[in-house]
């Protein structure tokens, strides 16, 4: 099945076809779309501009359009920086910007209250306008200084439960089989192959 990527992020698009590469779908992306128009996201929540990004490339496109939407909940900042996570430190912020904001925000936390989650909805629109939506979420806690250089985002300072490495420490591989995104499409590759499923042939 051909799908459209709903999505600006080279990071998340990096990542996104590393996880759907064993997955029978040829993924296109807004590069072979220049022309599609920006969608704002003013949604409450990952769902709702999930959703809204994958309705509005799938009826440019007329493809079925599969976006992301993901983001940082902090328990302690009453689940901040959430649906705001790549503008958390303003419009246009960097992702140093934003990790420097949220270790000064978190400066005063204890251990114990550090906890976090990344959460990630992928939505996959379809031309006749359905959608189907998957949800995956990572726990863990903040650090208190950056390390680390690999994945994007909020990456080096996230540890993962159960882990001493912040996701920016990991192999490709590693984040992959914890992350929230991780979570999230192996949800779409069930429904992908699961025998009710459009794209399964039937005998
Ligand atoms: P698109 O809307 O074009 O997909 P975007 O970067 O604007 O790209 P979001 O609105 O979904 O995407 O914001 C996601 C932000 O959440 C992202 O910029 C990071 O700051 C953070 N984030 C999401 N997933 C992450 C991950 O796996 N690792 C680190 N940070 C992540």
């Amino acid at each position: 099945m051909n799908i459209v990527l709903a999505t600006r992020n080279k990071k998340k698009i990096e990542e996104i076809r590393r996880i759907t590469a064993g997955m029978q779908i040829t993924l296109f992306t807004l590069d072979d779309f220049s022309d599609c128009p920006e969608v704002e996201e003013d949604g409450k929540t990952f769902e709702e501009n999930a959703v809204k990004k994958a309705k509005a490339v799938s009826g440019y496109t007329n493809m079925p359009a599969l976006a992301d939407d993901s983001g940082l909940e902090v328990y302690a900042l009453n689940n901040a920086p959430g649906v705001f996570s790549a503008r958390y430190a303003g419009e246009g912020s960097g992702d140093a910007a934003n990790t420097k904001k949220l270790l000064a925000d978190m400066s005063s936390a204890p251990d114990e209250k550090r906890g976090a989650r990344f959460a990630c909805c992928i939505a996959l629109a379809f031309p006749d306008r359905t959608t189907e939506t998957f949800l995956g979420y990572s726990e863990g806690s903040i650090g208190r200084e950056p390390r680390g250089s690999n994945g994007f985002g909020y990456d080096p300072v996230f540890y993962p439960r159960g882990h001493k490495k912040t996701f920016a420490e990991m192999a490709d591989e590693e984040k992959d089989s914890l992350s929230h995104r991780g979570a999230a499409l192996k949800k779409l590759q069930e429904y992908l192959t699961t025998p009710y499923s459009p794209f399964v042939k039937g005998d």
